[in-house]
């Protein structure tokens, strides 16, 4: 049986256990207990990213598990519905998530709660990466995973002695790590707004660090995995929730084809107890037939692929070694023949991009019936290598547009206009009624069709301005 990556969990284990045993009589002392707010803020893009059913958000659940503990804990998810107040007088901690998109969003609510003298927390891959623009809105900026650097944040506070960042000097063993406490999501009255797909994570990293990517950074280069039985507990824990097998899952992990044996132990696990699962994959061994097979045995209905480009020297450029054009059709042909649909991203304005590239994933996607095909634009996110280089040319640093829907830069190849241009025509094209039926019919009447009919309404309004 494989097991959990324990690197550095001897140091980390004698260390974090006084830490752990300091906490527990801090908070033993404490007369009343804290109260913390958590918000997942809703972003202000004009874009269909927060519409529809969300998915819960794990890394607020992470959060919620661990404070909860000590503090008492309330969770507001403002993509579902529910409401921010204005007035923070019920809380003594105010802690938010977020991603550059809608970092300007949890920027006012910070703001209005530190001016409410509130100790203010943000956390999540914006924060992270800019931890200097974010630390002038909030007491405190958690770089990375609030888990391995939790006794150090929660002694402090409940000391009243906060420090400016709090960034762990090494990333603890996932096998260490709580299992996610669902309550705090399930208890909104806008719950029935969460996606049915429960997010549940197995690994975390991704040592091939390509420079467009925050994970290096975030995660470090280190791959860690949870042991497999606690993934196959968590998920039995829903089974028995739900009263029912067949409960669907999404993995959130960058990368959980990685290390193969890992990967195919989870499936034949998840085989065993008859869940049903999507995730994000790499390329890396999807044109082998066996994994498909297994994939389809354990439950996986959809898997989403970053196809990225059907354009060979945008490949190149990209250095993502995992993507071999020679091996897209045979990767899809092997999920199609097990049942598995499949979400392909395809990303324009590459430097190397040309009208061609438009045409060539038009026909890939046709000729190969794929069957949600997600288009977005190159979008340097802060912090990351890509963005440093392309900040000379970057037209806008406005974070609301970093949903990777907007114009972010001229690509060498291609004017502004033509590639806009090109990217709705492509869109129409692929979301137009007799494309759609040529894509997807005699495939299982679900959710995939209403999200083609979904995209079949929003492609028709598209225009270039929205873009911009
Ligand atoms: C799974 C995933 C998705 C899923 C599900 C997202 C969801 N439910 O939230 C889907 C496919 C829906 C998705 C959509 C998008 N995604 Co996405 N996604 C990811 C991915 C691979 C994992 C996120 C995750 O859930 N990890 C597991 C949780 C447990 O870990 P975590 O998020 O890192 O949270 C931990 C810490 O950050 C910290 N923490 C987080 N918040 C807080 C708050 C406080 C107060 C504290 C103390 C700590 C703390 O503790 C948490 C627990 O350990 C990341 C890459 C990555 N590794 O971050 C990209 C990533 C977050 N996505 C990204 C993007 C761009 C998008 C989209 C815009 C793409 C698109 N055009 O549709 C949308 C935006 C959706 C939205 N509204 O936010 C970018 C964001 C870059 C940026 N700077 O903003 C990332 C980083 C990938 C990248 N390109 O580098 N995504
Ligand atoms: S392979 Fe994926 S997760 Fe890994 S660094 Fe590249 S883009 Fe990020």
């Amino acid at each position: 049986m494989l097991t959990g990556d324990h690197s550095n969990a001897e140091n980390g284990t004698s260390s974090s256990n006084g830490a752990a045993i300091t906490l527990e009589r801090l908070a033993g002392e404490q007369r009343t207990r804290k109260k913390w707010l958590l918000i997942q803020p809703k972003s202000s893009t004009s874009m269909m990213v927060d519409s529809g059913s969300v998915s819960m958000p794990l890394n607020l659940i992470m959060v919620a598990t661990l404070a909860g503990r000590f503090f008492d804990v309330d969770f507001l998810d403002e993509r579902i519905g529910d409401t921010i107040p204005e007035d923070f007088s019920g809380y003594d901690i105010v802690a938010i998530t977020s991603r550059s998109l809608n970092a300007s969003k949890t920027y006012r609510i910070a703001d209005r709660a530190k001016a409410q003298g509130k100790i203010v927390l943000l956390g999540g891959v914006h924060p992270t990466m800019l931890h200097d623009e974010a630390g002038s809105h909030c007491t405190s900026v958690v770089y990375g995973e609030i888990e391995s650097i939790w006794e150090e944040l929660a002694t402090d506070i409940l000391k009243g002695t906060m420090k400016p960042l709090y960034k762990a000097s090494e990333l603890k063993p996932m096998t260490t790590m709580a299992p996610p406490d669902f309550s705090y999501a399930l208890k909104s009255p806008n719950v029935r707004k969460y996606s049915s797909r429960i997010p549940i994570l197995a690994t975390k990293g991704c040592p091939v660090g390509c420079s467009f990517c925050t994970t290096p950074t975030v995660y470090g280069k280190s791959f860690r995995f949870r042991e497999m039985d606690l993934v196959l507990d968590e998920m039995r824990s829903h089974q028995e929730r739900l009263g029912k097998k067949a409960v669907n899952f999404s993995f959130m992990d960058d990368n959980i084809s990685f290390r193969p044996a890992y990967f195919t132990e989870l499936l034949e696990g998840m085989a065993r107890i008859g869940v049903r699962w999507n995730a994000n994959i790499s390329m890396n061994f999807l044109h082998k037939p066996e994994v498909a097979e297994i994939a389809g045995r354990s439950g996986c209905d959809l898997m989403s692929i970053g196809f990225e480009s059907l354009n060979p020297d945008v490949l190149k450029s990209m250095n993502k070694g995992s993507n071999r054009l020679q091996n897209y059709e045979t990767a899809v042909g092997n999920l199609h023949k097990n049942g598995i649909a499949i979400q392909g991203y395809f990303m324009f304005g590459f430097d190397d991009d040309t009208e061609k590239s438009f045409q060539a994933t038009y026909d890939f996607i046709m000729q190969n019936r794929i069957e949600f095909p997600v288009f977005s634009l190159v979008t340097p996110f802060p912090g990351t290598p890509f963005f440093e280089e392309m900040k000379p040319r970057i037209r806008h640093f406005d974070w609301d547009k970093y949903d990777t829907y907007h114009y972010m830069y001229e690509p060498k190849k291609i004017s502004g206009e033509k590639l806009l241009d090109n990217f709705i025509k492509l869109q129409s094209e692929v979301y137009r009624g007799r494309a759609i039926m040529k894509r997807m019919q005699g495939k299982p009447l679900n959710w995939v069709w209403m999200a083609n009919f979904a995209m079949n309404r929003f492609t028709r309004k598209l225009r270039p301005e929205i873009y911009l």
